[in-house]
């Protein structure tokens, strides 16, 4: 059952930091990014290092506004240093490795000691009391359990709450919908993507009605306001968009709430800037940037000023639900999803809101495929549409293929062949959405 705004009652995990003043914040930031100067310095070889070749001192770093001073650590940092190299702790003091896949072969690894993971946990558990989940709830987390941080944050985030988890884990649809009527589950998690497919295929069986839940945590990939309309239409329920990355800690680094007017970063424990991703310089608040995170607790491998290639924009105005930590907006994407075409940059979520401004006429079920022919880039989005396009009346299959390439030309300021395609043609996903197929050789 969705919850309307007027009728929504916040509640807060932990208050005193949740709403705490700038002032408090600023000061708690500034005694933990001494302290983990320091013992970076003095545990992390690899920072050691660093700082070392920069003639940088941890006594340099008097406070939160001296992170500048700091240095970049990548994912090439991460890579050269693969597996343990970037410990702070001795390597039989981590309890948990957690990681991803990247293109390249080598996973990212995260290791996290025992306090790590506590700490992972409890900033989920206030993301989800953000979406309004108590101990009563039960919550069917259908992100893959294993290596990836999904499953098994989420599950961590159940249990400091109290409630129940139930580890579905990834695949089996029909299954899914199963367990989640038969066990009375509250709350869903999953990609946005995959949430997608549930309600397709809850709406297909004709069970949405019998499914108790209210709440989707849905996240782990850049996705629009007109996807999580679709889905809270579909399901009937709130949906809460969750980001997070192995490296810094999984799902949990920010959450929004129910204003849907950012995400609220857990800054006490994961600080973040917002930087030009040329000159790396800070934007003002609102501008897109680079985000960029140092970790003011983490214990087994901590990161300082570490770049996510994720581009968002920062507001550190109070919330109307009553929280300061500050808020990122919905991401645009990584700098290495977006795609020049033509010159154009396009990114996949600019194509989705062109998309879903449609309304009902089109799904969110859409692929980019670019292609270069005698060496111009040429862009093909395919888009699936209502059956009913498909039957005799060519006429208004032909109209709705101009209405959407008119607006994705007006969105993208680059022309799209489109192709027009019938219900499920394109590949749906259990997990992360593929959403660009690039054949240009590079
Ligand atoms: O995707 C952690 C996660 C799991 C987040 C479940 C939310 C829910 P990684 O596999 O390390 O971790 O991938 C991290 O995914 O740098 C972003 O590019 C992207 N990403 C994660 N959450 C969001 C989101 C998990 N809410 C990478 N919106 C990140 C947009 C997201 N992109």
């Amino acid at each position: 059952m969705k919850i309307k705004l007027e009728d929504w009652k916040e509640q807060y995990r932990d208050e005193a930091v949740e709403c705490m003043s700038t002032d408090e914040m600023h000061a708690l930031q500034s005694e933990k990014l001494v302290k983990q100067v320091k013992n970076v310095y003095e545990n992390s070889p690899f920072y050691t290092k660093k700082f070392n070749e920069m003639g940088l001192r941890p006594e340099d770093i008097k406070s939160i506004d001296d992170i500048t001073k700091l240095p970049f650590t990548t994912k090439e940092d991460l890579r050269e240093n693969y597996p343990f190299g970037m410990l702070a702790v001795p390597v039989d003091k981590i309890s948990r490795v957690q990681g991803t896949s990247g293109t390249t072969g080598k996973l990212t690894l995260a290791s996290y000691t025992e306090k790590d993971i506590d700490v992972w946990g409890e900033c989920v558990a206030r993301g989800l009391t953000m979406a309004g989940l108590n101990s009563t709830d039960r919550l069917h987390v259908c992100y893959g359990y294993g290596l990836f941080t999904g499953g098994l944050g989420l599950d961590f985030g159940a249990r400091k709450l109290g409630a129940m988890a139930i580890p579905m884990s990834a695949g089996n649809t029909q299954r899914q919908l199963m367990c989640m009527e038969d066990f009375g589950a509250t709350a869903f998690a999953c990609t946005p993507s995959y949430a997608m497919y549930l309600a397709e295929a809850a709406t297909e069986a004709g069970v949405v009605d019998r499914l108790q839940i209210k709440a989707g945590i849905n996240g782990a990939e850049p996705w629009t306001e007109e996807m999580r309309a679709k889905i809270e239409d579909m399901l009937h329920i709130n949906s809460f968009d969750i980001y997070g990355l192995c490296e810094i800690t999984g799902p949990g680094v920010a959450i929004d709430c129910i204003h849907h007017a950012g995400l609220h970063v857990n800054v006490d424990h994961f600080y973040p800037e917002v930087l030009d991703p040329v000159t790396h310089e800070p934007v003002l608040d609102g501008t897109v940037g680079e985000l960029v995170f140092t970790t003011l607790s983490k214990e087994g491998m901590p990161l300082i000023r570490y770049r996510t290639k994720d581009l968002t924009s920062i507001t550190h105005e109070k919330c109307k639900c009553g929280r300061t930590l500050p808020r990122i907006s919905k991401f645009v994407g990584r700098t290495d999803d977006m795609k020049v075409i033509r010159g154009v940059n396009v990114f996949p979520t600019q194509v989705e809101a062109a998309l879903l401004s449609l309304g009902e006429d089109v799904t969110p079920n859409y692929l980019l495929i670019v292609d270069r022919e005698n060496n111009l880039d040429v862009l093909t989005v395919q888009v699936e549409v209502d059956e009913k396009y498909f039957s005799d009346e060519i006429k208004k299959l032909e109209e709705l293929k101009n209405r959407v390439s008119n607006v994705l030309k007006d969105t993208l300021g680059v022309s799209a062949k489109v192709q027009l395609v019938g219900p499920k043609t394109i590949k749906r996903s259990e997990g992360k959405a593929t959403r660009v197929i690039d054949n240009r050789k590079l």
